[in-house]
């Protein structure tokens, strides 16, 4: 019984079949318990010898039953870990990187070069009271001004704003001049009702800029944008004010930046003027001061609304300002970012 078993644990391959054995081998109906059961039968004085024999040869197959085990265990675990084994050798799966968007990487640009200047960077609201977006911007109800920006209205007071100059608005009412001037820029998204052309979307961006203090003039929104515009185009960059109207600044001026697809030749871009517009801008209207209870006596400055995504088309020499909105990853991958 001992040695015949002893072989066939040897042999044994897996943990289940190992149970099957233990419970046929030493379990209530196996061989050993058979003969420890069948003692009542044999004469006294044989009794314990048997009995010593049998349990005997029971904890010899528990010791090999057990051995077994731990065996079967050891080489469960190697497999595995085998199995398990990385191949550094194997070439290895592309990891496939997203990239900040091309307008959030020009805003981001934008927003740095104005935070090394000393500027807070606010945030406004997209859904906007008419009140902020036309009334304290000096452009009350049926004034011809609406019409310059068609809006979506969301009900009578409500609506998607068409500028980010309501950021203005806010800002101004809250700010504490006592503790010093302000110098804010607000990028956004704003929402017009034009028709989607090259160079127009109904939802696109702006950067709003404001700076009020005691003594700000024209030449310090000048030099302000030329720095910006240098930034972002290049050293060689020059601009031009031009005489423009928006019923928020007095005087106003749309500013034009010198064209660098051409060197100032003249191209399809500039339309052969040698200049590119970029933004509006001016010397902040005193209604727009007083309608947020500022001192327009004391205070002034200037404020200027650019348009990322016209300056990314002229950055990039873009021609349609719907590749932005496409999602195309074959155009936007042509700006993935370095790391
Ligand atoms: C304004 O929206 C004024 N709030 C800007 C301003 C702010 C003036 C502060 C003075 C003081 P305008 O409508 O011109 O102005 O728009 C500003 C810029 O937004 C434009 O120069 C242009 O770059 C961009 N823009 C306007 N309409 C669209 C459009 N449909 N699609 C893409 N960009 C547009």
């Amino acid at each position: 019984l001992r040695d015949e078993n002893q072989q066939k644990i040897h042999h044994i391959s897996d943990l289940d079949e190992l149970n099957q054995v233990r419970v046929s081998l030493l379990g209530k109906k196996g061989p050993i318990t058979e003969v420890l059961r069948g003692m009542r039968d044999l004469a006294p004085e044989e009794r314990p010898k048997v009995g010593e024999f049998a349990n005997q040869i029971k904890a010899e197959l528990q010791a090999n039953l057990q051995e077994r085990r731990a065996a079967l265990e050891a080489a469960m675990i190697q497999k595995r870990l085998e199995q398990e084994t990385i191949d550094v050798t194997l070439p290895g799966d592309e990891v496939v990187a997203g990239t900040p968007h091309i307008l959030q990487q020009i805003m981001d640009d934008v927003e740095e070069f104005f935070i090394g200047q000393g500027y807070q960077v606010i945030d406004g609201p997209e859904v906007e009271e008419d009140h902020y977006n036309f009334e304290m911007l000096n452009i009350p109800k049926d004034h011809p001004a609406r019409d310059m920006q068609d809006t979506f209205y969301i009900d009578s007071q409500l609506l998607m704003r068409s500028q980010t100059s309501p950021v203005q608005a806010r800002t101004l009412e809250k700010h504490d001049f006592s503790k010093g001037p302000l110098k804010m820029i607000s990028p956004g998204r704003v929402y017009r009702r034009d028709t989607d052309d090259a160079t127009h979307s109904h939802q696109f961006h702006q950067i709003e800029g404001l700076v009020i203090d005691r003594h700000i003039t024209m030449a310090d929104l000048k030099g302000t944008l030329l720095a910006l515009a240098q930034h972002v185009f290049g050293a060689e960059r020059k601009i031009r004010l031009r005489p423009s109207f928006f019923p928020f600044t007095e005087p106003s001026v749309e500013v034009d930046v010198s064209c660098f697809r051409c060197g100032g030749v003249g191209c399809a871009i500039c339309k052969y003027s040698g200049w590119i517009e970029v933004l509006g801008a001016g010397m902040v209207h005193p209604n727009v001061l007083t309608a947020a209870g500022v001192d327009a006596d004391v205070y002034g400055g200037f404020a200027f609304g650019l348009g990322p995504d016209r300056f990314a088309m002229l950055k990039y020499g873009i021609d349609d300002i719907r590749s932005f909105y496409q999602g195309d990853v074959r155009f936007l991958r042509q700006f993935q970012q370095e790391g």
